[in-house]
């Protein structure tokens, strides 16, 4: 990443209850550096580092899209990080409007002349991060919250917008900007 480049992602917005339901997921799990209310999301597409000339071209792209609401269900927690877990995340399922959706957003920044790499579609919503290494103490409690609750089961709301952010790299952890804003929209 150059300088005068953004760190671009886009991501679809979580609803209200849903978010909700995961931040009583953040207090239950306490260890680690949870990701602010406002800020939970599922990325569907990180651009990484770009030139800001792309944006006015991604954001035509991006505002073409026509893709109906996206049901958020989440089945269970998952640490990531093999042996040096950096993180918790909630798995969302990959419904098919979801995975449709990512395909749009990964073509639109395709058109726009961002080369992204081609990487299986995950979906999940970061919850807590561990910027240094988990202390002992640290992971007896997250592996215990998950023993009772990994497998925690919210049946969501839906979506009704994904967004463009800017991520900006802060000593506290990225504070995230929305550059703009998309709907779904019923279709009909
Ligand atoms: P996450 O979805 O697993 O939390 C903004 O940084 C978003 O883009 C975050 O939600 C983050 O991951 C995702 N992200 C950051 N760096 C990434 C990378 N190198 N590859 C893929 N996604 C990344």
């Amino acid at each position: 990443m150059s300088r005068g480049d953004l760190r671009l992602f886009v991501a679809l917005d979580l609803p209200e209850p849903l978010r909700e339901a995961l931040m009583d997921v953040q207090d239950g799990l306490g260890v680690g550096r949870e990701v602010p209310e406002d800020d939970l999301h599922v990325t569907l597409a990180f651009l990484d580092g770009q030139n800001p000339q792309v944006v006015e071209v991604l954001h035509d792209m991006l505002s073409a899209i026509r893709m109906v609401p996206v049901r958020l269900t989440v089945k269970g927690l998952e640490l990531f990080g093999g042996r040096r877990p950096n993180l918790v995340a909630a798995l969302v399922e990959k419904v098919p409007e979801l995975a449709a959706l990512q395909e749009k957003v990964a073509q639109a920044a395709r058109m726009a002349g961002i080369d992204l790499p081609r990487r299986r579609f995950r979906p999940h919503v970061t919850l807590l991060r561990f910027p240094g290494a988990l202390s002992p103490e640290g992971r007896e409690r997250i592996a215990a919250y998950m023993a009772a609750h990994g497998d925690i089961a919210l049946d969501g709301s839906e979506a009704v917008t994904f967004s463009l952010y800017q991520s900006h790299l802060r000593a506290g952890g990225p504070v995230y900007e929305a550059l703009a804003r998309y709907p779904l929209t019923a279709a009909g």
